[in-house]
């Protein structure tokens, strides 16, 4: 397979020569949201986003090379909102900058912060697997709910958790199991999740595939600063690989065309 990552050589500037395919996509993510641009859909207030949790929701926490990622066993389900099947949750996983002034993919009112968190979710009313929905390339196949990172004067305790374990998981490929760590999933969620933008879109990594319902929320989350730079600390080569050397920093897309979609807002 054709490797990608975000450096100069085979970042996401270079992601349409390296895979063709992509640079045909019209309706890619992430995009720039203005609010006053967005169409307020009066019927996303009437169906409130539910969560439910499951029992073992957080199974995992790996260094993929390109974030860290935390992985479920499923039963947690996300209903209501603009869709009418049911989501569950896969994994959810992170972008960040070198720096405070980027790192989040989507850009609100033009405003760039500092990262962004992706809840992954997938249509098993439709589907039978995660893969047979990435890849559907129809917009319900995933939901990826994006909560925005900023820069907050104290350490956030949850996330603390998973960053007091990711000296395990310092290089690419690194695996743990969270069994006994109680990492909440509805910790990570915003307490407000009734305000939020939502549009069609894109994967926001190869093969940045088409089949994704975007819900971006209102409702920021806030990390120390310390904590951003302990982001910055995993690195993207693989234990004992001296070939490479870096740090997983600026794992973020740059914004998209548009192309004439609209993005819906839940509030008025
Ligand atoms: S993101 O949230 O748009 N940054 C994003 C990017 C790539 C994936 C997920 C979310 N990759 C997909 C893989 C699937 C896999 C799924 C869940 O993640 O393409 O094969 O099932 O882990
Ligand atoms: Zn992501």
């Amino acid at each position: 397979p054709v490797r990608w990552d975000y450096s100069v050589s085979r970042g996401p500037h270079m992601w349409s020569r390296l895979f063709p395919e992509i640079a045909c996509k019209k309706f890619q993510s992430p995009i720039r949201i203005y609010t006053d641009q967005c169409e307020f859909d009066p019927t996303l207030a009437q169906r409130p986003l539910v969560f439910t949790a499951g029992e073992n929701c957080c199974q995992t926490l790996e260094n993929t090379g390109s974030s860290f990622q935390v992985t479920g066993s499923g039963y947690s389900v996300i209903t209501g909102g603009p869709v009418y099947d049911q989501y569950q949750f896969l994994q959810f996983h992170a972008h960040w900058g070198s720096n405070d002034l980027e790192g989040a993919e989507h850009v609100i009112d033009g405003i760039r912060l500092p990262g962004e968190l992706h809840i992954v979710t997938w249509n098993t009313s439709k589907y039978r697997t995660p893969q047979d929905a990435a890849l559907s390339e129809q917009f319900d196949g995933l939901m990826v709910f994006g909560i925005l990172l900023k820069v907050a004067s104290s350490d956030n305790q949850e996330f603390g958790k998973l960053i007091d374990l990711f000296s395990n998981i310092s290089y690419n490929g690194e695996k743990i199991d969270l069994d006994y760590e109680k990492v909440s999933l509805s910790s990570f969620l915003p307490n407000d999740m009734q305000n939020y933008f939502t549009y069609n879109g894109s994967l926001t990594t190869p093969m940045c595939s088409e089949s994704v319902r975007w819900i971006v929320f209102r409702e920021k989350m806030g990390l120390s600063r310390r904590q951003f730079e302990q982001l910055r600390q995993l690195k993207s080569s693989c234990r004992g690989d001296h070939t490479t050397s870096g740090y997983i920093m600026q794992n973020f897309r740059p914004v998209m065309p548009l192309n004439g979609r609209v993005v819906y807002r839940s509030f008025s």
